[in-house]
């Protein structure tokens, strides 16, 4: 993980404001209770400058998830569209991680949050390879965690709501104490669900599996991008749960999200995985990194250029 080094502008509640600016009160209600939905979108460098990835589909999730938690944003997709644009532009980077991010603010305490404010940012800063560059060349090694995934019965996975990431933080910090890089959650029927940051996939004998929505995840933009890639290629797909044990049997594992791409996942708990090439892994590597950079002309109205 590295330092957010600071930009030039955020978009605060309809304007862009200096980073430092960017402030909130002690007291805002979010902080306390967890409500506060977010994305994480990124920015890349392409021939053509700057281009935002799939910010449409971003923008959807973003507004399911308000949708959801009953948040009546004050900004409507629009002018949160033109607020990611703007923001690449007033900070002139090219490659960057942009974080829309809605919450109820300062006024009320109390369990209700509907009678507090809502406020709407949208911040961006550069920000490599969320499992390292190491990870994404070699793969990572992976434990299972002894957390359960939190259940949509409990906190709905499709809303990208910070509560969620307080059971992914259990996860990832036990990962790491013990020595891994990253945690696979099981959900509460004890089928694999994703990572604590990450939606997992699993190659054997050249078919492709990820678990299905119900397994009780984010419906990662990268996982879409990922099944749309390999079914263009021909090869072979399936939504499918999965249990613990075909985790160590596959033949190739990986971790697909906005922040992580596309890492390879060398072992899981002291188990390597097939026989470490990962070709398939590769093939779609390679693939998405062709999309993203604006090299892939099927997929050209993924890519929202800023200039
Ligand atoms: N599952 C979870 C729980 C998740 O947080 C993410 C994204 C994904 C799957 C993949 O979704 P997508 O990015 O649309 O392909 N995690 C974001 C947050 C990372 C963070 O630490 O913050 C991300 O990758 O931006």
């Amino acid at each position: 993980m590295v330092a957010i080094r600071a930009q030039k502008k955020i978009w605060m509640d309809g304007k862009l404001v200096p980073w430092d600016e960017a402030r909130v009160h002690v007291l805002t209600h979010g902080l306390h209770y967890g409500y506060t939905i977010f994305e994480g979108i990124r920015c890349h460098r392409t021939d053509r400058g700057p281009a935002i990835f799939r910010l449409d589909e971003h923008l959807d999730r973003f507004l399911n998830s308000a949708k959801i938690y009953r948040m009546r944003l004050p900004f409507d997709r629009s002018a949160l569209h033109q607020a990611c644009t703007d923001l690449v532009r007033a900070n002139d980077v090219d490659e960057a991680y942009l974080r829309p991010v809605a919450f109820s603010g300062y006024g009320e305490m109390g369990l209700d949050p509907t009678k507090c404010p809502v406020q709407v940012a949208v911040a961006l800063w550069p920000w490599g390879a969320y499992l390292g560059s190491e990870g994404v060349e070699k793969g990572v090694r992976a434990t299972i965690s002894s957390w359960v995934r939190n259940d949509a019965r409990s906190l709905p996975p499709q809303a990208k709501c910070a509560a969620n990431y307080a059971n992914s933080a259990l996860a990832k910090m036990e990962a790491t104490a013990a020595g891994y890089e990253e945690a696979i959650l099981l959900n509460s029927e004890g089928k694999v669900a994703e990572g604590p940051g990450e939606n997992i996939f699993r190659v054997r004998d050249r078919v492709l599996s990820t678990p299905p929505a119900s397994s009780g995840i984010l419906r990662g933009i990268t996982r879409d991008s990922v099944i749309q890639l390999a079914h263009e290629q021909g090869i072979a797909f399936q939504r499918t749960d999965f249990t613990r044990e075909e985790l160590f049997t596959a033949d190739e594992l990986f971790y697909s999200g906005t922040a992580a791409g596309i890492t390879p996942i060398r072992e899981v708990d002291g188990r390597p995985i097939g026989d470490g090439k990962h070709p398939l892994t590769r093939e779609l590597q390679g693939l998405y990194e062709a999309v993203i950079r604006g090299r892939d002309p099927r997929h050209a109205s993924w890519l929202t250029y800023t200039n």
